[in-house]
């Protein structure tokens, strides 16, 4: 029988910096959402994510090419995060929310899960999975016809795509702008479940250490960034944020 592997303990003193951060800053990536069950994009090696490259179905040149099988394998994507629930990482950071005098939540992630465990503001940089928009002249559509695969957009008849943000596109503008500022004010970032490779969202944290903010880690596996980190804390999210929770807790 395999047990669960005891969380490492947190470091002290970044107990201590954070019992004294004014503003912390969060970034999340595919990671935070494995121990949901959500594949993640570069370590992920069944089903479709074998068959196709995950990369290479999120461009608008895909889409132009192959507009139905990017719809399919978006909304395969979408069932499988419709039956997934939050995890104990997703949930830990739903509780830091309201430990600190500003608390910026910002994630890669397309599949709603920070919200569903009660972050109260999450700032989605690359879109989201539950939302639907016009490819051609942007209008969101509530409802669509889904025996046609993809759905045209009753405005303009231009195909119906995922609102999430493929590679070469730019990410929503306001969004984008709101997490740079919050990063630029940052006391500590924690850059959690991400590979730290897709920009502009690896080059917040650059932003963060520019002003001098303490750059916390959690990942099993290293990434460009973990030479960078103050603490790089190897383990999985659903394990290591409920720990940093209960440490500061007991604090
Ligand atoms: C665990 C764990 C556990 C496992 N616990 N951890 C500068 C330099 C170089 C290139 C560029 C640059 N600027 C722009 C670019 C180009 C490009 C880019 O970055 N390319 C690089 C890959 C080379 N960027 C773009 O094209 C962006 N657009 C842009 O810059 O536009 C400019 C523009 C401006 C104005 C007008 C027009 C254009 C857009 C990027 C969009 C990314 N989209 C995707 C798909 C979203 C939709 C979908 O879901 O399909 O976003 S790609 C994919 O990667 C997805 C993710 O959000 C993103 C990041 O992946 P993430 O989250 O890091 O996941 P993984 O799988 O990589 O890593 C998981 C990690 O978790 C691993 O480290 C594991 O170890 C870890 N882990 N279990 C904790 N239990
Ligand atoms: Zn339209």
């Amino acid at each position: 029988m395999t047990r669960p592997r005891p969380a490492p303990p947190i470091p002290s003193d970044l107990v201590e910096a954070l019992q004294s951060a004014e503003r912390v800053v969060v970034m999340t990536g595919a990671g935070v959402s494995a121990e949901s069950g959500v594949p993640t994009f570069r370590d992920a090696l069944t089903g479709l994510w074998a068959k196709y490259d995950p990369r290479e179905l999120g461009t608008p040149e895909a889409f132009a090419r192959q507009p139905q099988l990017v719809w399919d394998w978006f909304a395969w994507r979408r069932e499988l995060v419709e039956g997934v629930k939050p995890n104990a990482g997703h949930r830990a950071l739903a509780e830091l929310a309201s430990r600190f005098p500003s608390f910026t939540l910002m994630t890669q992630n397309v599949d709603s899960l920070h919200q569903q465990a009660g972050s109260p503001e999450v700032l989605e940089l690359h879109g989201s999975l539950s939302r639907v928009r016009c490819h051609a002249c942007n209008r969101p559509a509530e409802t669509f016809d889904s025996e046609e695969r993809p759905p045209r957009c009753e405005a303009c008849g231009g195909l119906l795509r995922p609102d999430v943000v493929w590679f070469g596109e730019g990410l929503p503008a306001d969004v984008l702008e709101r997490a740079t500022q919050a990063s630029s004010e940052a006391d500590v970032f924690l850059s959690i479940g991400t590979s730290s490779v897709v920009y502009p969202a690896a080059a917040l944290s650059e932003v963060a250490i520019r002003v001098g903010a303490l750059l916390v880690e959690i990942n099993p596996d290293p990434t460009p960034m973990t030479p960078l980190a103050d603490y790089a804390l190897a383990g999985p999210s659903g394990i290591i944020l409920p720990a940093l929770v209960a440490t500061l807790d007991a604090a």
